[in-house]
């Protein structure tokens, strides 16, 4: 016979009542015994918990009981993270009486007259904890509660503990100032971190070159991912009908989509729309392409999206599936000639240039994938999109530039990509846009963009020399499975210079520039250190909070400075200091 629920209940009350009263779960220093610490991430405190967690959590709650029955001396604590702008930006929403949100709070079980105190974010941190805890108290789980503590200014010695981190990191020149491009959210004014998206987790900013073409006067662009190209630009697409925008930028005029002025307008300085004028305008004349100063035809297609890059696209038709395809179109419909008054004969004598050779894909990979795939025209975009896909992989890295490339010539594709890039830029032919690498939604539901900032502060998580470092302290752990090791090596190549603050949300504002507060993914980094002190400092009250300055971390974590002369100026006990 098994146990009825009510039993089962009994006994796991009784069993838990006396782990509680024998405190076998609270870890004190003990050289008898070998140490062992277990930390699981931290919960974010916008909700109760769910399965999810104790999905995870019972990992940590498994491996920690049985450590401890083979004699190990186990700590594990518990803590609970309120940084950041989605509980602020949460408790907006309740304020405004937003039904989603409100809904949101009742479906977890909140009676209604309860709601209207969670239009303030610090209730938030206040009863999400302690539903926390009660749950893990009755799940059983094995944690020295003792260390439990919160983070954010609202508690001031994790605040104290977060401000030394990041003084020590500018020391460090680990947090610089810079211009970098974010993802943004043009209503709450600051960046989106992963953490702050309902859409679009590892999103980021891609960079595009924009080639400038000279238009008489006047400049248009035009976007791609291969400037390595250039010296295959046949013509330029427009889409006759779409009506783009002329924007002044410094003493140059640019003519690109207006979606894409949209997008400039955060990130390059001064620009403005001074104008109009529509595809069909430009069609049959000509610009000069930047990198073989050659005039080339405006040739109209229909696969030209305002909303991508700047709405018109250089024509590379060795090498581009579209723009191949809108050339061969074209050289089959007269009658679009006529209407848009283009010379047919001398459109039919376009031919691709060929610029990169690659072994499997010869040197008109773009005409050659069409042809295998039985692409019929430029509207075929299924097949396009494959299509691009294919032979990009292929001529990325394994073409060759070839005798067209000027200088490059014999270079791989790979390593003349940003020799090109560079050389366009410093010779004034190109420029840099970013386009958001798909789409992405803030936490307050508005669509993000990518903006330039010049005042944000970075950790430089970006540099190489740190990354070394990294890349030697990975190699000394152990990792269970040994396949994750992959995941964190491309990490660790991949992670850039990362926007460590932001203009709202709960944390800790930044010691040197207190407008800005630090995010929640860079107040969440070390935080496992700070488990040693919570229990000295935040339960058994050994020092009040103002009292607490750098000195005092510089010693306990870095063995920095007189054990005696702190402990004097502190009033705490040398031998707990
Ligand atoms: B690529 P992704 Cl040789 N509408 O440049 C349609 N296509 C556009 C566009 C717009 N508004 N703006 C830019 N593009 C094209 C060269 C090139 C490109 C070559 C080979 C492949 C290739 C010459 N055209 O792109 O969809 C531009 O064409 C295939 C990856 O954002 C730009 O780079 O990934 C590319 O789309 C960006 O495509």
């Amino acid at each position: 016979m098994g146990l009825d629920l009510d039993e089962a209940r009994y006994i796991e009350d009784k069993w838990q009542k006396r782990w509680a009263e024998a405190k076998i779960f609270e870890a004190e220093p003990d050289s008898s015994k070998e140490k062992y610490f277990l930390n699981m991430p931290y919960p974010y405190v916008n909700g109760h918990l769910h399965l999810g967690h104790s999905f995870t959590y019972i990992r940590g709650e498994i491996l920690g009981r049985y450590k401890r029955m083979k004699g190990f001396n186990v700590l594990f604590p518990f803590a609970f993270h309120c940084t950041g702008t989605p509980i602020v930006a949460a408790a907006n929403r309740v304020r405004d009486n937003e039904p989603t949100q409100i809904e949101s709070l009742k479906s977890m079980g909140l009676p209604e007259e309860e709601i209207p105190k969670f239009a303030d974010p610090v209730h938030w941190t206040e009863f999400f904890p302690k539903e926390m805890k009660a749950d893990l108290l009755k799940l059983g789980l094995a944690i020295d509660w003792r260390r439990s503590f919160k983070t954010t200014s609202l508690n001031p010695y994790y605040d104290k503990f977060i401000r030394w981190q990041f003084r020590k990191l500018k020391e460090k020149e680990y947090v610089v100032l810079g211009e970098h491009p974010v993802v943004w959210c043009p209503k709450d004014n600051s960046p989106v971190s992963d953490h702050a998206r309902i859409k679009g987790e590892g999103e980021t900013p891609q960079e595009f070159t924009l080639l400038k073409f000279k238009f008489g006067d006047e400049y248009i662009l035009a976007a791609t991912l291969r400037p390595e190209t250039v010296y295959g630009q046949t013509n330029m697409w427009v889409d006759p009908d779409i009506q783009y925008v002329k924007v002044s930028i410094g003493d140059e005029i640019w003519i690109v989509s207006k979606e894409c002025a949209d997008k400039l307008k955060e990130q390059k300085e001064g620009l403005e729309v001074v104008g109009e004028i529509w595809g069909g305008q430009m069609m049959g004349k000509t610009c000069v392409a930047p990198g073989i100063n050659r005039e080339i035809l405006i040739l109209p297609s229909d696969f030209c999206d305002p909303g991508k890059g700047t709405g018109l696209v250089t024509s590379v038709p060795s090498d581009a599936p579209d723009d191949w395809m809108g050339l061969h179109d074209l050289q089959k419909d007269e009658g679009l000639c006529k209407r848009w008054g283009l010379d047919f004969e001398k459109i039919r004598k376009i031919k691709p240039i060929p610029i990169i050779n690659s072994p499997d894909r010869g040197d008109l990979p773009a005409v050659q994938i069409c042809e295998e795939m039985k692409i019929e025209s430029q509207n075929d975009r299924e097949k396009l999109e494959e299509a691009k896909k294919i032979i990009y992989k292929a001529g990325f890295y394994t073409g060759i530039l070839n005798d067209n490339c000027d200088e490059y010539a014999g270079m791989k594709v790979e390593e003349a990509k940003d020799l090109v890039r560079a050389k366009l830029i410093d010779q004034g032919e190109a420029e840099v846009m970013y386009e958001l690498s798909g789409e992405v939604v803030c936490r307050c539901l508005t669509p993000s963009i990518v903006k330039v900032v010049s005042d944000q502060w970075f950790i430089a998580y970006g540099n190489p020399q740190w990354k070394e470092e990294t890349r030697k302290g990975l190699e000394k752990m152990r990792l269970y499975p040994e396949t994750v090791r992959k995941q964190f090596d491309y990490v660790i190549g991949w992670l850039n210079d990362w926007a460590c603050t932001r203009e709202f949300g709960l944390g800790t504002q930044l010691p040197w520039a207190e407008k800005w507060v630090i995010e929640s993914l860079s107040d969440s980094t070390i935080y496992m250190a700070y488990y040693i002190l919570s229990k000295y400092l935040e339960h058994d009250n050994i020092v009040s909070s103002e009292k607490i300055d750098d000195a005092f971390f510089d010693y306990v974590f870095l063995g920095k400075g007189n054990c005696a002369a702190l402990s004097n100026e502190m009033g705490i006990s040398e031998d707990v200091l």
